[in-house]
């Protein structure tokens, strides 16, 4: 079977585009909740509720893994959807915390996010898990959502709003920052013109289709090299912002979606 994705929207087209060039022979689905997006600033209740509609919907057409790319979902839905699962899940944010321990030497390690991500707290807890000395600092940077969404992404405003956000980081020594939203990678230049060239960024969609690939090769579960590969992709509002937005997401031109009823 396929690999599934799902995210809010777009954004976990950042994912599935390092999903595409870590594993180039996997098929994928991709579910966008267009509809419903963001989750950024929703509750964890809310969230929880739709992600575990958005994993049935994929697991009916015949997932054999499900990548949660949306870090607010990761952040607040993955102990519910691990368990409603018969598949394995994967999320964004155990990777990208991962990999942020990996780069620091000892500086402190910056997360940013959405609101309902950094609320939860998920990266704090996952990075003081594996390192309970790691000094963390987390800030929510809602409005990098629309500019990256908007194509807004190099010159004066995406500057002007990353100094606003980041301008603590570089002065209190952090030296990695993860990515902690799907969004973020597409305003990697802005950010990283603020933080200056010591501060590594992390950037979790990468790290989660490392992630992916470990997870497929130890359970044996790669698709065979050469078999033919399928993208589809579904979303719950009409297609063609998704299509026309996503293309920039996913780094190249998304042919069709299809749009899905999940009301409830
Ligand atoms: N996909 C969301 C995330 O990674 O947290 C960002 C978009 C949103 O729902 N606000």
């Amino acid at each position: 079977g396929p690999i599934g994705v799902f995210d809010s929207g777009v954004g976990g087209l950042t994912v599935l585009k390092s999903l595409m060039e870590r594993l180039p022979h996997e098929s994928t689905l991709y579910l966008g909740d267009t509809a419903r997006v963001p989750y950024g600033t929703k509750s964890g209740e809310v969230v929880t509720r739709y992600s575990l509609k958005n994993a049935q919907f994929l697991l009916e057409r015949g997932i054999k893994l499900l990548v949660v790319a949306c870090n607010t979902a990761s952040a607040v839905a993955l102990p519910a959807l691990s368990a409603a699962l018969p598949v394995p899940v994967i999320g964004v944010i155990a990777p990208g915390a991962r990999a942020a321990l990996k780069r620091t030497r000892g500086g402190g390690v910056g997360v940013i996010g959405t609101p309902g991500t950094v609320r939860s707290g998920a990266y704090q807890r996952e990075l003081q898990a594996a390192d309970p000395h790691v000094k963390v600092k987390a800030r929510a940077c809602p409005l990098f959502v629309p500019l990256a969404e908007e194509g807004w992404m190099t010159g004066e405003v995406p500057h002007l709003v990353a100094r606003e956000y980041l301008a603590d980081f570089a002065r209190e020594g952090v030296d990695t920052l993860v990515l902690g939203c799907t969004h973020y990678p597409l305003l990697k230049g802005a950010i990283a013109e603020v933080v200056g060239p010591h501060v590594a960024l992390v950037d979790s969609a990468e790290a989660t289709a490392e992630a992916t690939a470990e997870l497929l090769a130890l359970r044996e579960m790669l698709a065979p090299e050469g078999a033919p590969t399928t993208h589809g992709y579904y979303v719950t509002d009409v297609p063609e912002r998704f299509v026309e937005v996503g293309a920039r997401f996913l780094g190249r031109p998304i042919p069709s979606a299809e749009q899905v009823d999940l009301s409830f």
